[in-house]
């Protein structure tokens, strides 16, 4: 363990020794293996310039689920995250270049999923991440930073993507032509969601923006939700983004980074158990939202390859790699998934007509 870790663990009271732990693509995660356990993060400050405007939202949204999980009778350590402030009181630590630490209590005898093994998996997820909207269904989304600015907007993510190919900075451009065609034929998706809300037909809701299945706890023995975690980006959003993300990376039949294509495909199995736990645990859910449900995976999966191949031609600064191909690989598995999504759409939509009959 470096100095500069040691030093800043000590403002939170510790001396141990730090393990990574987790495979997030943003931050870097420890574990402190003492009794009880805690997780150390250093917040990534490239994707997140204000970290202390994050820890604010991290410490409202928690204080608020405290509350709520303690009225229903449950356990507020480990069904919501608990920030462990430091020596200092305040919720992070920054250390002499600017990087902010935090601290949570880690979550005992539950774990996160890379890979589905289950389908059940993901109806529990779904309840968790269902729930997780209802209980901050009178959280007053005023006092949210916008931690990033248009993280699901994906009008902007568009544009983003079309200056990452203008710019070129990797000079990767020519060799990924096909890949970049294939998000540029589908312009007119990115406006659905956004030019809904705008209209008032979808409604702005505070959700948790980043519902990747490895971002919810599921207990070890009986398999049922714990605990969403990695509330980084709850921010005023729309219930499809939480659906679609879900199921961009939990719908999957493989890994985010799978290597050969043929083993990926949208398995409807997957898209209907989570959709049934959500649409059990919201029944706020609006006709519109609902119609738009196999459409938001498709979108959600849409932005996220878009996402993954301009960072690839940026020259991979946002999304920690591990091989210098390691975006590109990341975007074939998204499109894959999107051309699947497309060509299953019907079906999508029939699973959804079912379960609302059925409800
Ligand atoms: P990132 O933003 O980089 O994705 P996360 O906050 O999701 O970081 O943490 C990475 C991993 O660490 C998670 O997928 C999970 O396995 C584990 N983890 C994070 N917080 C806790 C916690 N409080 N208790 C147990 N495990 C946790
Ligand atoms: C990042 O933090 P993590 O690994 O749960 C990213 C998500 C992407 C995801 C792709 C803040 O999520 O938006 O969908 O990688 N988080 C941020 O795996 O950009
Ligand atoms: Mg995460």
């Amino acid at each position: 363990m470096s100095t500069d870790l040691k030093t800043i663990l000590g403002k939170f009271g510790f001396d141990e020794t730090l393990v990574p732990y987790g495979n997030g693509h943003i931050n870097d995660t420890y574990l402190i293996n003492t009794t009880p356990k805690y997780i150390f993060q250093k917040i990534n400050k490239n994707v997140f310039p204000d970290p202390v405007g994050v820890m604010e939202n991290v410490k409202a949204v928690t204080d608020h689920l405290r509350k709520k999980i303690i009225a229903n009778g449950g356990d507020p350590d480990r069904e919501t995250l608990t920030v462990v402030p430091a020596l200092d009181g305040r919720p992070y630590c920054c250390d002499d270049n600017g990087d902010y630490y935090r601290m949570y209590i880690f979550i005992e005898n539950a774990r996160s999923y890379d890979l589905v093994e289950d389908p059940m998996q993901l109806y529990h997820a779904a309840k968790m991440f269902g729930n997780f909207q209802n209980m901050l269904a009178d959280f007053p989304a005023e006092k949210l930073h916008e931690v990033i600015v248009n993280f699901h907007n994906t009008k902007s993510r568009f544009a983003d993507f079309k200056r990452a190919v203008e710019e070129d900075k990797a000079g990767r451009g020519a060799t990924v032509a096909e890949e970049i065609k294939f998000v540029l034929d589908r312009e007119a998706d990115c406006s659905v969601v956004v030019d809904d809300i705008a209209a008032g037909r979808i409604p702005l809701r505070v959700t948790h923006n980043d519902t990747k299945l490895n971002n919810v706890l599921l207990d070890e023995a009986t398999g049922e939700g714990v605990c969403v975690i990695d509330l980084d980006t709850v921010m005023p959003g729309s219930l499809l983004y939480d659906f679609g993300d879900a199921l961009r990376f939990g719908g999957s039949s493989g890994a985010e980074d799978e290597k050969d294509l043929s083993k990926i495909w949208f398995d409807t199995v997957k898209f209907e158990h989570f959709a049934r736990g959500f649409l059990e645990a919201l029944p706020s859910i609006t006709p519109r939202e609902i119609e738009l449900l196999p459409f938001s995976v498709k979108l959600m999966t849409l932005e996220c390859g878009s996402r993954f191949l301009a960072d690839y031609l940026n020259g991979d600064t946002y999304f920690k790699t591990h091989y210098p191909e390691h975006n590109l690989v990341r975007a074939h598995t998204q499109f894959k998934l999107v051309k699947d999504i497309e060509d299953k759409y019907d079906e999508l939509m029939a699973i959804v007509k079912n379960i609302c009959e059925n409800r």
